[in-house]
């Protein structure tokens, strides 16, 4: 599972990137100072199912599970970027790897639309949703018109299916056939008749497209220095926008590896380890704890959270071989927690586990209730599962 972050220079993306990875990057306020895609190990954060037990697993931090997907800082995007502006189509590349997308918008309107530094409210963050969505959909457009005179020839010549051909052309941008055929029929456009279709009807295929392919949700970062209505405009869109502050998720982190506070992230407060804090250092982390109860959390773990199971409808599955005590063979207790589609059934993560063990699926225990379940039984978030094999 691979989420991208994306957006304009200066929005916060690498100061997101850090803190969410506590991975080291370049952090300054000017264009391009993320040059390649940063990857990272992020995680999901959930209660772990030790929590019905006696004991804690011990693959928890004290009940709270960290479950680890795939984090990449794209650089920043700008107006044009498909036509190969700035690092153009460098960017655009990165993002066909992501699953998801967070776009990271500067909520405080202290940049322009090139991520120039302006004052705080200047610029109206509405206007970058819509910036980056037409840059993924021109982007998606200049792949398929570079071919499209020919390849509609050669599909109406040899009768070859269409949307495997548009799927073909756009693999690379991590489109497949199941996308195009959706966005073929939520455009109405006939499938028949292909050659007469006109550039904005191309246009408007890659905006279903990139609507299926690349789910996205708003990150209105800066919110610690945002106006209010900023923050409410963003969150009256039709996506998930969740206030974040990078900035204080990143000091938090910071202060929590350096042993200065206990902070587990997500939390909305923090318990100060030390004595030794200068009084500079003490009124900063008080600022953030006013700030962190006032947002409930800084939002960049919500963030995440949100976009693994709001947006991409994820559920987190245990599997265990022993039932009872809810171990592997080896009696490491709730040893793996694996991310999987919601509506995901019993076999689906024999298969999951191993081939081999879906190939040769018996049956799955519900380690919580003992109840046998076929294989068509469709799991929960939380599920700790046996699976039954006849696979050595
Ligand atoms: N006030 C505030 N500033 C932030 C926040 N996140 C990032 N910044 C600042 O915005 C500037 C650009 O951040 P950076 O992460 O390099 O942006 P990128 O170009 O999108 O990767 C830096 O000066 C950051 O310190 C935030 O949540 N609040
Ligand atoms: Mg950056």
């Amino acid at each position: 599972m691979t989420i991208g972050l994306a957006g304009k220079p200066n929005a916060g993306k690498s100061t997101f990137f850090k803190a969410a990875t506590m991975a080291d990057v370049d952090i300054a306020n000017y264009p391009f100072t993320t040059i390649h895609a940063n990857k990272g190990v992020t995680y999901v954060r959930a209660k772990c199912p030790c929590l019905e037990r006696d004991k804690r697993c011990g693959n928890c931090s004290d009940g709270i599970r960290y479950v680890p997907i795939e984090l990449i800082d794209v650089a920043g995007l700008v107006p044009d970027a498909h036509q190969g502006r700035g690092l153009g189509n460098t960017f655009l590349d990165e993002l066909r790897q992501a699953h998801a997308i967070i776009h990271v918008i500067d909520a405080s309107g202290a940049t322009d639309v090139e991520g120039n530094p302006v004052d705080v409210g200047d610029h109206d963050p509405l206007e970058d949703i819509d910036f980056l969505n037409r840059e993924l959909t021109m982007w998606m457009h200049s792949i398929l018109k570079r071919n499209w005179e020919r390849l509609a020839r050669k599909i109406q010549a040899e009768g070859l299916k269409i949307e495997e051909i548009l799927a073909e052309q756009l693999a690379g941008a991590g489109v497949d056939e199941v996308h195009v055929n959706r966005a073929l029929n939520d455009c109405k456009l006939d499938r028949g008749n292909h050659t007469k279709w006109t550039d904005d009807d191309l246009i408007r295929l890659c905006d279903a497209i990139r609507t299926l392919s690349k789910p996205m949700i708003i990150a209105a970062n800066k919110a610690d220095i945002a106006p209010p209505e900023n923050i409410s405009d963003l969150q009256a869109l039709d996506q998930i926008a969740v206030p974040t502050s990078a900035a204080a998720e990143l000091a938090l982190r910071s202060a929590s590896k350096s042993k200065v506070i206990s902070y587990e992230p997500g939390d909305n407060d923090f318990n100060v380890l030390t004595e030794e804090l200068s009084p500079a250092q003490k009124k900063g982390l008080e600022k953030i704890r006013t700030l962190i109860k006032k947002m409930n959390g800084s939002g960049i773990q919500e963030c995440i959270n949100s976009a693994v199971f709001r947006l991409l409808d994820l559920i987190i599955v245990y599997p265990v071989e022993d039932e009872g005590k809810w171990t592997d063979k080896n009696g490491r207790m709730l040893p793996d927690a694996f991310l999987m589609k919601k509506g995901s059934s019993a076999h689906d993560l024999a298969y999951k586990i191993h081939s081999d063990i879906g190939e040769h699926f018996l049956y799955a225990v519900d380690a919580k209730t003992k109840m046998r379940l076929g294989e068509k039984h469709e799991l929960n978030d939380g599920d700790v599962v046996k699976i039954v094999s006849t696979a050595k």
